[in-house]
């Protein structure tokens, strides 16, 4: 077959290096740039397998998100602009792997389980971020679509949350929106200054926000974004990419993970500042207080925020739906705490993963999900979107009941429902801020997190570890979660657990009680336990302090 022809012409371009095996993970292939350039192609190739499949626009991102510079990686966007199915993950592991030689061979195998009518017309949209190896990798991505014979459009630079916007709006007819960058800043935009006209009296220092853009995609488009603001929001933009360099120093990831200021951002006592990461779809908020305090205002903090908010407009608006918030193991104790017996909301954990998350915050009329390094969204089920629209619509409604509603749609039209966005995210608690006339300190104040501390253990084979109970529990190996709990219980309000990363060839280790120290100590002596029961190798773990 002609079409069977080109792929095979066209892969010798772009050869896989022999004995290299990768694996579709959490966030889809993630590796050192240099060794992607066949993964690309073939990512080509299988998106326009599942555009045919689907009968829908695909999208393929190409990005290794807070990783460093010199990584790269690629993701698939389903049609909804939800992350790509388990099973076609797979077929991404198997085509990816696949030597020189049986690439057909395994494309084809692809093509018959899912009985794939290659007749069908394809479609892919594909985006790239700001790393200097995104040009040509995002290049070999078209080449793959190509040379099957699938239509691309190439949105070239976007955040990974634009281009799953893109995919949504195109499958969705434009119901979703417009599937262009100006259509998505006019979206969110009109929604932002809908929102922000409830809030009165805002001064120029409220409406002032320090946003560290990580060096990468962010910056860029968030310096488009601004004139659609209106001064509504303004923004004083830092490690925009001019000179520094991708999330060196910088990022949200940086900033969660080092508990610290980023590089290159002037705080001011109090201040409201905020941290994209590396493709925009995280952002974490903090600022430092009078005594030179850091303050961090995770995804737990996030999602408490948004939800509450939420929650309170539904009273308003006498609306019965049922608001969840999804969350992590990695939510801190004190977050689930107050969401569960002072907000009395439902609280759900799952796995790590956005893909998780996202699944299970399905399930309800409003599910907040938010991962605490700052990855999440809102999603609202049709039903409650029809009963939103419809009271909006009924005369009979009253005018209090009525802004409330008003609020709940221009909240729905803010919030970017396929993928956690850092922008979308942003304005969101800009608008709830400004609204209910919170400072970043009033948010803070809604509950106290507990000292935690996170850290990683290497071991021969992570596999060892299996968990249960969204990660909570280890099964295996014998008498490691035995021992957790012996060491859990020495400590007051404290927790821990271990589970094996899906990004890195590392064990990872959570623990947190009262105090810094406590958690500091748990922490490595649950590590220690991994260390001995799970095939440490390298040096024993070291006391932090
Ligand atoms: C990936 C995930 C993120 C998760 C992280 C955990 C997506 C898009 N991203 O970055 O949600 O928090 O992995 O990494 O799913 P770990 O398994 O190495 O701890
Ligand atoms: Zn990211």
């Amino acid at each position: 077959m002609a079409q069977f022809e080109k792929v095979s012409q066209k892969s010798k371009v772009h050869p896989k290096p022999e004995g290299l095996t990768l694996q579709y993970g959490t966030a889809g292939f993630r590796t050192h740039a240099t060794h992607l350039d066949h993964i690309m192609f073939r990512m080509g190739l299988l998106a326009t397998l599942r555009s045919k499949k689907t009968k829908s626009t695909i999208g393929v991102m190409v990005t290794a998100s807070h990783n460093p510079e010199e990584d790269n990686g690629v993701k698939l966007i389903d049609p909804m602009g939800e992350m790509v199915t388990v099973v076609w993950e797979g077929y991404a592991t198997q085509l990816a792997n696949a030597e020189q030689d049986s690439l057909l061979k395994e494309l084809k195998d692809i093509i018959k389980k899912e009985d794939i009518d290659m007749s069908e017309p394809a479609s892919v949209y594909i985006g790239k971020d700001t790393r200097p190896s995104s040009v040509s990798l995002s290049q070999a991505v078209l080449d793959g679509v190509s040379s099957l014979g699938g239509k691309t459009h190439d949105y070239g630079l976007v955040t990974t949350p634009q281009l799953h916007y893109m995919v949504c709006c195109c499958n969705t007819n434009g119901c979703y929106g417009s599937p262009t960058i100006e259509g998505y800043y006019q979206k969110l935009s009109q929604a932002f200054l809908q929102l922000t006209q409830n809030a009165l009296n805002r001064t120029d220092d409220q409406k002032r926000l320090l946003v560290d853009g990580a060096n990468g995609i962010g910056a860029l488009k968030m310096r488009e974004m601004e004139p659609f603001l209106r001064s509504e929001l303004q923004v004083v933009l830092s490690n925009d990419g001019s000179s520094g360099k991708l999330n060196h120093m910088c990022g949200a990831d940086y900033v969660k993970v080092q508990q610290k200021a980023p590089q290159g951002m002037n705080m001011g006592v109090g201040e409201r500042c905020c941290s994209f990461d590396g493709d925009a779809d995280r952002i974490v908020y903090y600022y430092t207080d009078s005594k030179g305090c850091f303050h961090l205002l995770d995804g737990d903090k996030i999602a408490t925020l948004i939800s509450t908010y939420l929650k309170e407009l539904l009273t308003q608006a006498e609306l019965n739906l049922q608001i969840a918030v999804v969350q992590t193991a990695y939510a801190n104790g004190s977050s689930t705490r107050y969401l569960e017996d002072v907000m009395k909301v439902t609280v759900c954990c799952t796995k790590t993963g956005v893909k998780h998350l996202h699944h299970a915050a399905q399930e309800y009329d409003i599910g907040v999900y938010f991962e605490a390094n700052g990855h999440g969204t809102v999603l609202f089920s049709k039903a409650a979107q029809k009963q939103i629209q419809e009271l909006m619509k009924d005369p009979n409604t009253n005018d209090e009941r009525k802004r409330a509603v008003k609020l709940l749609e221009s909240t729905i039209n803010l919030i970017n429902q396929t993928v956690g966005d850092a922008i979308s995210d942003m304005l969101v608690i800009e608008a709830v801020l400004a609204i209910r006339g919170m400072s970043a300190q009033d948010w803070d104040a809604i509950y106290t997190d507990l000292p935690n501390r996170q850290l990683k253990v290497t071991v021969s084979d992570r596999r060892v570890i299996d968990t249960t109970d969204a990660e909570r529990r280890a099964v295996s190996p014998k008498g490691l979660q035995d021992t957790i709990d012996m060491l859990v219980k020495k400590y007051k309000s404290a927790r821990s657990f271990v589970r094996p990363s899906g990004t890195e060839d590392v064990v990872r280790v959570y623990a947190e009680a009262d105090t810094q120290e406590s958690a500091d100590s748990l922490a490595h002596e649950v590590s220690l336990a991994v260390y001995r029961l799970a095939g440490g190798i390298g040096d024993e773990p070291k006391p932090l302090h």
